[in-house]
């Protein structure tokens, strides 16, 4: 008897996505399947984590005698490594690179995209066991094929994203990508490692009962802010308030929570961080990407994140994003301010 087969892994869903536009290629679903090889090697280390006392300390030598690292460092060297042997990618750029890397190679040369990336995000996490992730964005490249891809082809629009998505090492793996065909969500199964269609076709709630802000630098935020902050905690039976505040204080888990569940992510500027403290290129786009494929909103407090002009590599952007009409509403907050 023909066995019933329920699971579908990312490759066969690439695949399946790659089959509806005949004039595609492959290659984007290839990178995605590149990146999630890279992260299931991450995620052995990461479950590892736990473990380095016995195992001996990060910068010693491990039991299979290979020099130890920060386990930042080792998913970003990874991912340059995975992404520099696949035939698809013209080169990264990464949170822990002062610049962008070109690959030099004839095959990566005459690939059409790019990929950035916060390969560990939250490792501060790591020592109390919280969860932490990796996010990547994938651009078309604007520069000419057959060379080495520039500066130009990395500091895009996070409209001009062809796909970006995340990876949360937690209670299980799961990768969450977007292009702008929607969202879905893979979960890691182990005893096959492959990645396993779980969320398809994720959508983030208009509304929510969460607002997740790290409270403690209510001091220096502006006034609008402050008094979003306090309609969230005033109570209002029916509008079900006040809400809960949750806060990680690790970007990916905080706002799969908010694409899962609903509710807004802030990350202000405040007097001491003028710009705020997230990433627009690696952090803010990818993830306002993901949140606006699922029918959520992000925003500056001002203007959509995703149409923001970069003008550095590693520039820092504030970042409010969600349930569209909470969103919306600190943005009130912050005009009438
Ligand atoms: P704070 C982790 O260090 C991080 O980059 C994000 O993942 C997280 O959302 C933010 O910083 C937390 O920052 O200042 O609240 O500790």
């Amino acid at each position: 008897m023909k066995p019933q087969r329920k699971l579908m892994t990312l490759d066969e869903f690439t695949i399946q996505e790659t089959r509806k536009f005949k004039q595609a290629t492959g290659e984007l679903s290839s990178i995605l399947r590149d990146i999630g090889l890279a992260c299931k090697m991450i995620n052995k280390q990461v479950n590892k984590a736990g473990l380095v006392d016995i195992l001996g300390k990060h910068g010693a030598t491990n039991v299979q005698g290979e020099e130890q690292m920060k386990l930042d460092i080792y998913a970003d060297t990874i991912l340059i490594d995975v992404l520099k042997s696949s035939t698809d990618c013209a080169g990264v750029a990464s949170e822990e690179n002062d610049d962008f890397i070109a690959f030099d190679d004839p095959y990566s040369k005459n690939s059409k995209y790019v990929v950035l990336f916060d390969p560990l995000d939250g490792s501060s996490n790591i020592d109390v066991n919280a969860s932490i992730g990796t996010i990547f964005a994938i651009y078309k490249r604007v520069s000419k094929l057959g060379e080495a891809c520039v500066e130009a082809d990395f500091m895009q629009s996070g409209k001009n994203l062809m796909a970006s998505g995340y990876v949360i090492y937690g209670s299980s793996t799961m990768m969450v990508y977007a292009t702008k065909l929607g969202v879905n969500g893979f979960t890691l199964e182990p005893s096959i490692g492959e990645w396993c269609l779980s969320h398809p076709n994720l959508k983030c709630p208009e509304d929510g009962k969460i607002y997740s802000i790290n409270q403690g630098n209510s001091a220096k935020y502006d006034g609008g802010i402050k008094a979003f902050m306090d309609y969230c905690m005033d109570t209002n039976k029916e509008e079900g308030r006040p809400y809960s505040l949750r806060y990680i204080g690790s970007m990916v888990a905080d706002l799969h929570r908010t694409l899962i569940k609903g509710g807004i992510f802030m990350y202000p500027a405040d007097s001491k961080s003028p710009n705020g403290k997230l990433r627009l290129l690696y952090e803010c786009n990818p993830m306002s990407f993901i949140v606006e494929m699922a029918g959520g909103f992000a925003s500056d407090g001002m203007q959509r994140i995703l149409t923001i002009e970069p003008n550095a590599l590693h520039q820092r952007v504030p970042i409010f994003i969600g349930s569209k009409n909470m969103v919306k509403k600190v943005e009130a907050y912050i005009a009438n301010a």
